[in-house]
């Protein structure tokens, strides 16, 4: 366990001083870089087709890099837009991390948009923990998903800039409460912007632009208090330190006591979270049980689609 714990760090230590160089080449390019993370199915696909087809119509450039386990849909979906797109292929991956995001970047046309889109892997869960060098950081949910969501996965809505309602041309289908969301969300990220979308209806989609087309040379308006609570210091010059308080809310070492609840006897109770040893969560996600972790090599074009080979 010792030795999981050390490598784990370790990664992320690296993909934090991958993500400050990245946050810096970013600002050097005038590129705002907005992740989106959700679990799977929320919508970002259907958003981010709206957003890049309303980023041409105001003139701004605007690109796309998508990230999934298998197939190409989603490139294939968002190049219709006719902006630059890859597909990024994690290799078995349940997220993306910065060494992954820099070697597609690498030659890319798209990297010098003003605007650049990332679509993280579908998962609540180990996205959260990876700063990605980004400057907005927006978490994503669909009104089909559950109220309780922001509180069963408070790194994922804790640690973003914004969150974004979708689908709420079901709202009403669904019986949302949109009430008890939007405590819910505020609960574990005070003070919060929340956007309601729709993709259908195309609701939402010029406020969420203009959002992220305001983090242009310009750190974002909402600090998360979870970013803030970190315990690593100041975040990086133009940063929002989502990646120190990531690694710290990964690892369950914040001040801030995670409670997790238990069902017995049909009651709900509230436990301290249970520590492995080193004070590290057992890893749930195979991550650091020999999955493949070598990025992907894609050939040129302007999308990137099909297997791509270990580099
Ligand atoms: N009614 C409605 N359906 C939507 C909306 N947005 C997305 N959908 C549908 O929801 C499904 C999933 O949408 P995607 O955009 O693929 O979701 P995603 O988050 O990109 O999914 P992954 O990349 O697999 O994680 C599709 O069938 C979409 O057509 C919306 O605003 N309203
Ligand atoms: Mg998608």
């Amino acid at each position: 366990m010792c030795r999981v714990v050390d490598v784990r760090r370790a990664v992320l230590a690296r993909n934090d001083e991958l993500a400050k160089e990245l946050r810096g080449e970013f600002a050097a390019r005038g590129t705002a870089a907005v992740t989106l993370l959700s679990a799977p199915g929320s919508g970002k696909t259907a958003l981010l087709e709206r957003l890049l087809a309303a980023s041409r119509k105001r003139g701004l450039r605007a690109a796309a890099l998508t990230a999934d386990l298998a197939t190409e849909h989603d490139a294939v979906r968002l190049a219709r837009t006719g902006a630059p797109v890859r597909q990024i292929h994690t290799a078995g991956l349940c997220h993306l991390e910065c060494e992954l995001l820099r070697a597609q970047l690498a030659g890319w046309a798209g990297r010098d948009a003003a605007l650049l889109f990332v679509e993280n892997v579908g998962n609540l869960v180990c996205p959260a923990a990876y700063d990605l060098g980004e400057s907005l950081r927006v978490t994503l949910m669909s009104v089909t998903e559950g109220e309780d969501k922001p509180l069963k996965y408070p790194t994922a809505f804790g640690l973003c800039h914004a969150v974004v309602l979708t689908k709420t041309d079901l709202a009403e289908a669904a019986g949302f409460d949109e009430r008890a969301f939007t405590e819910n969300v505020r609960s574990v990220n005070p003070g919060v912007p929340v956007v309601r979308t729709s993709a259908v209806s195309g609701a939402g989609v010029d406020a969420l632009l203009d959002r992220c087309a305001a983090v242009r040379g310009r750190p974002p308006a909402h600090r998360p208090a979870m970013a803030a609570a970190g315990g690593d210091g100041a975040p990086p010059a133009g940063g929002h330190g989502t990646g120190a308080a990531g690694r710290a809310a990964h690892r369950g070492t914040r001040g801030r006591r995670r409670p997790r609840t238990q069902l017995t006897g049909g009651r709900a109770e509230f436990a301290p979270a249970r520590r492995a040893a080193g004070g590290v969560p057992a890893d749930a996600s195979g991550l650091f049980q020999g999955q493949p972790r070598r990025p992907t090599r894609l050939p040129p074009g302007d999308v990137r689609c099909g297997g791509g080979t270990a580099a």
